[in-house]
């Protein structure tokens, strides 16, 4: 809590996903650990100023160190850092990268970047997404949806907004249509950049009710500081009726 109100007075974005205090974790260790070596380096710093002054040494030496004090500690120092990477950095890392949320619960949307919006699309009822192709992609179609696959029927879009259920496991699948744009929705402590011909996921489980900003993490244009959308958490109830509500891109009277 203590942390929580410190983090808060030097300005750090609130939490509201379920790994986000994790990320928030990691950076204040990080900075502890950098505050001790700069306190450390500082120190050493003054003590060398004064040790080798002028006056205290009126005639240089040229031979140097002469023991193996500094090669051992140098040694010790590789050591400590291929524990760290080995034993510790790389299954953390594979932990959280292969920990893609699976199963009927996990809601699957698929965010479209293109200068300078964000286009959400959402499986609809059946919650399955629909075939999408660059090439059918036209004025009225933005993510290009094939009218032909029977799972495309009930999906619908959302315009720079993308509405999330509280408490449950999402997946977003980042993509672009044109340069590559980041998404970047800070509360969920989460982002991805999205890139052309590809479909990348991130996955989250929101554990707040609220309105943000989502940003854009790339550098993609004139237009990029503009690039900004919303994310809204809703309680789960309150999320369906929302999904209810929405018009399909394909409407059945259309057909
Ligand atoms: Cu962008």
């Amino acid at each position: 809590m203590i942390i929580a109100g410190f983090n808060q007075a030097i300005g750090m974005a609130e939490v509201a996903s379920e790994h986000g205090d994790m990320v928030d974790h990691f950076l204040e260790m990080v900075h502890w650990v950098m505050g001790v070596l700069f306190i450390g380096w500082s120190a050493f710093l003054v003590f060398v100023l004064l040790r080798f002054n002028k006056k205290a040494n009126p005639k240089a030496r040229y031979a140097g160190m002469t023991s193996h004090f500094s090669t051992h500690v140098e040694i010790g120092v590789v050591i400590v850092e291929v524990v760290l990477l080995l034993g510790f950095a790389f299954p953390l890392w594979a932990a959280r990268t292969e920990g893609i949320p699976k199963g009927d619960n996990v809601l699957k949307i698929r965010a479209v970047g293109q200068q300078f919006y964000w286009t959400f699309h959402y499986a609809g009822k059946d919650g399955k997404m629909g075939l999408t192709e660059m090439s059918g992609v036209s004025a009225a179609n933005g993510i290009g949806l094939v009218k032909q696959d029977p799972n495309a029927q009930d999906d619908f879009i959302s315009l720079s907004e993308l509405v999330l259920p509280l408490g449950q496991p999402v997946i977003v699948q980042v993509t672009s249509k044109d340069v590559i744009h980041g998404l970047a929705p800070i509360p969920l402590m989460t982002q991805q950049d999205a890139i052309p011909g590809r479909e990348i996921p991130m996955w989250f489980t929101a554990t707040k009710t609220g309105e943000w900003d989502i940003v854009c993490a790339q550098l993609c244009g004139a237009g990029h500081a503009n690039m900004v959308a919303t994310v809204k958490v809703m309680p789960k109830a309150e999320f369906d009726e929302w999904l209810a509500e929405q018009a399909p891109m394909f409407p059945p009277a259309a057909k």
